[in-house]
């Protein structure tokens, strides 16, 4: 009696514990393929950086744009750094409404792109259709 109670308990954890994994695997699936957004996104300003007396900010364009949101300070001369490894989507064709700027980037490499000095506030980012966005978020 006491090693079947003993067997059932181990096949009812057993039970618990791969059902628990799969409803964690699919939820783990589920957030990757709803949200476009690499894990990996920066959002703490930490792919901005001063250069010369620059504020560098660092943004990588493929698939879209990341980090989605750059947060940077207000009212230094800035220097969007774009970088592209292969980037042969519509995120190679990058605009800036506000600034009316339009770069078609090259497949693969590193662009300086000169926003002066931005009041504090956001400035949006695109591809050429409008698919892919970035924000850059200058703050006091
Ligand atoms: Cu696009």
């Amino acid at each position: 009696m006491q090693s079947r109670t003993l067997i059932a308990l181990i096949i009812g954890s057993v039970t618990i514990g791969v059902t628990y994994f799969m409803v964690t695997y699919k939820n783990t699936i589920e957030t990757e393929s709803i949200n476009d957004t690499p894990k990996t996104e920066i959002i703490d300003g930490s792919n901005v950086v001063m250069e010369d007396g620059k504020q560098i900010i660092n943004l990588f364009a493929k698939g879209g744009y990341q980090p989605r949101v750059s947060i940077a300070k207000a009212g230094v001369p800035t220097i969007l750094r774009v970088t592209t490894s292969n980037t042969f989507d519509c995120s190679s064709a990058l605009r800036i409404p506000s600034l009316k700027i339009a770069k078609n980037l090259q497949y693969s490499g590193s662009v300086d792109i000169d926003l002066g000095s931005p009041e504090a506030g956001a400035i949006d980012g695109l591809c050429s259709m409008a698919m892919y966005r970035f924000q850059l978020q200058f703050k006091d």
